[in-house]
């Protein structure tokens, strides 16, 4: 029976992608929307956590009649198990991402790469130096190679902690080690993780979870820290960038690609490659009036951040760009790319085109990516999607006119540039807003969507209450893309929003009230900017003083458990806009959200309705600000540059 438009109020906020689930219904196109409808009445021994399979004497789910599985583990267990080796496949995912950029900067270092380079020497020797590589009178392929190493290193170390995390302020370290938490190389935490899981091993459900919170630690401080560190340096550090999302990115005159998924080292080479005046003209050839590169997911952040390539949408909206009919290409990579999307395109004339051996899908064409000589590969994608062109349908093109304009780019280092100036780059600024209350606290907002909430709503309402109640708003991942599309990423609009206190601060420096610092793993830089902040001076000596909170609103995927467990880990509190998988262990509930606050100083909270986690959060930035003595009432007076600079601050 076909659904009314209002069906479709109840799952996305957005008008394009409103207009597509329409159009996907009258061109017969199933959706994930359809699908998560289909499989609404779900497991609740998976929701609940306590269902094994971990051996073949099983699968065993426990009841009340049978607490046990047949090998004699309990729900505590079980849970336990389940919610280590989510943590493991998430950690896996940032850092497999990670180490892939860290061999191509060493064949870089090495002269044997054709097309990457060092983009930005500065980052790579300010990076190099926090390690503890020596950069005086040394040449960049020299320091890299040495940083290249040292990070791989990172992975296989097999007796030492990682050297990253002696990047968090001291105070944090040393709870690591006193906890017996500070992870060996990220690849020895996963197999360890995968080994004590397994039938007949860890039993203990604290130790298990303390496992979790290691290698949740390789991933937040190692692996992700590698993955945004060595970005930057291949491809340059973000700095402020003017871009465009939602759907209406794409035109019906030009030939449209969308590149998708999660690694930057492909979509860099498109991006340069679209500009090639002999790409351009076989597009003129072909009759399209140019090339259109748009991105889904964190493969647009991570091309948004540095090109300002525009964003056609988030994580849900992949299948609905395929669905307005004017798509040559999409190009996949890793992480996030449904195995649905052949089958939505056999209905146009897009091609889905996987690149990485990794990550095969049933019914698209593999062209693997060929590192050897990357931008040629690039070319030759472009040129056959071009070719693909004269295959489009007319008839089966509505593109949605729904389009927000949105500024992005914000690296650590582009923050301390606007707040400092370019001569005097620091967060001062900031430490003192937060000192003087104009600037409640920081928020990072990180995640996904998740069809089990309206698409992009949570996240929208708190960001927009957050900035109201002069909280600094960071953001990430497919969360970041929501504010883009809802026009929130527009300076002027954020202003006009944002609180009094925070607005005067936004309005001094030059920076909007709401951040987007990036891809998933860029949520490493939300780390770095927090601890840049602790380091600063005057917020207590460490992430868990400072009035900081991360939220997961719309999250569905493995990589979010970890995240939320390394920020956990480190630290700063996470409210969850969905459960974990682990009702039904109430120990492993109580610990992951009660017990951690004294392990850690930090917990996870339960928030499934977006104001009251508008409540709970500021609460919680309250109750920081009170026990640091800084919950006074905000000096209206803010100072200006000159002043600033005399007061030496
Ligand atoms: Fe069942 Fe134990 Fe095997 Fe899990 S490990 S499937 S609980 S027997
Ligand atoms: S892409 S992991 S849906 S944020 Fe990074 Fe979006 Fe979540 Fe994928």
């Amino acid at each position: 029976m076909a659904k009314d438009i209002s069906q479709f109020r109840e799952k996305v906020v957005d008008e394009a992608s409103l207009e597509m689930l329409v159009k996907a219904e009258c061109d017969c196109v199933d959706t994930i929307f359809d699908r998560a409808e289909l499989q609404k009445n779900q497991c609740g021994f998976g929701k609940s956590g306590v269902c094994c399979k971990i051996c073949h004497m099983g699968p065993c789910r426990i009841t009340k009649n049978a607490p046990k599985g047949v090998c004699g583990a309990d729900a505590d267990t079980i849970v336990a198990r389940n919610y280590l080796r989510e943590v493991t496949g998430g950690t896996a995912a940032h850092s497999d991402h990670a180490r892939h950029l860290v061999l191509i900067l060493k064949k870089v270092a090495l002269g044997k790469s054709t097309d990457y380079r060092i983009k930005d020497e500065r980052t790579l020797r300010y990076s190099a130096g926090i390690y503890g590589i020596e950069t005086t009178d040394r040449s960049a392929n020299a320091i890299a190679l040495d940083l290249a190493n040292l990070l791989l290193d990172e992975f296989t170390s097999q007796e030492e902690p990682l050297k990253s995390l002696a990047l968090a302020p001291e105070k944090r370290q040393a709870l690591w080690n006193a906890r017996d938490v500070a992870p060996l190389g990220i690849d020895r935490m996963v197999v360890e993780a995968m080994h004590r899981t397994t039938m007949g091993v860890d039993h203990n459900y604290k130790n298990l979870l303390m496992h979790a919170f290691r290698t949740a630690l390789a991933d937040g401080w190692g692996g992700s820290r590698a993955g945004s560190v060595v970005s930057d340096i291949l491809f340059g550090s973000p700095a402020p960038v003017k871009s465009t999302a939602n759907l209406g990115v794409l035109h019906a005159d030009t030939v449209n690609i969308i590149v998708h998924g999660h690694e930057p080292a492909l979509s860099e080479m498109l991006a340069i490659a679209v500009l090639d005046p002999a790409i351009k003209a076989y597009a003129a050839e072909a009759g399209a009036s140019g090339i259109t590169l748009a991105g889904i997911c964190c493969t647009a952040n991570e091309i948004l951040m540095r090109h300002g390539v525009p964003v056609a949408g988030n994580v849900l909206q992949q299948e609905l760009a395929i669905v307005t009919g004017a798509v040559e290409m999409m190009v996949v990579d890793v992480q996030c790319c449904m195995p649905s999307l052949p089958a939505v395109a056999a209905k146009y004339h897009t091609e889905i085109i996987s690149t990485a051996e990794i990550a095969k899908m049933v019914g698209a064409h593999d062209v693997l990516f060929d590192e050897h000589s990357p931008l040629e590969s690039a070319g030759k994608l472009i040129r056959r999607a071009i070719d693909n062109f004269k295959n489009r349908d007319a008839s089966k093109v509505a593109i949605p006119k729904a389009k927000e304009p949105m500024v992005a780019g914000f690296s650590v280092d582009a923050i301390k540039n606007m707040l400092g100036g370019k001569y005097r780059a620091s967060f001062r600024p900031l430490n003192d807003a937060i000192i003087q209350n104009r600037i409640v606290g920081l928020v990072g907002i990180v995640g996904c969507n998740n069809p089990k909430k309206k698409a992009d709503d949570y996240t929208n309402i708190l960001t927009m209450e957050l900035i109201k109640r002069n909280v600094l708003v960071l953001k990430t991942g497919c969360a970041a893309i929501a504010s883009g599309k809802a026009g929130m990423l527009k300076p002027e609009a954020a202003i006009r929003y944002a609180g009094d206190g925070l607005r005067e601060v936004c309005e001094a420096v030059g920076m909007p009230p709401i951040l987007h610092m990036g891809s998933c793993v860029d949520n490493a830089r939300i780390l770095e900017a927090a601890t840049e902040v602790v380091l600063e001076g005057g917020l207590g000596d460490d992430l868990s003083m400072l009035p900081a909170v991360g939220v997961a609103p719309e999250w569905m995927s493995e990589k979010a458990v970890a995240i939320g467990s390394y920020f956990v880990a480190s630290g700063v509190d996470v409210i969850l806009g969905l459960p974990f998988y682990t009702s039904g262990s109430e120990n492993v509930t109580r610990y992951l959200h009660e017990e951690t606050k004294d392990i850690f100083g930090a917990s996870f909270h339960l928030c499934e309705d977006p104001l009251e986690a508008v409540e709970l959060i500021m609460r919680m930035l309250n109750e920081k600000r009170d026990r640091l003595g800084i919950n006074k009432k905000a000096e209206r007076k803010l100072l200006d540059m000159r002043e600033r600079r005399e007061a030496n601050v």
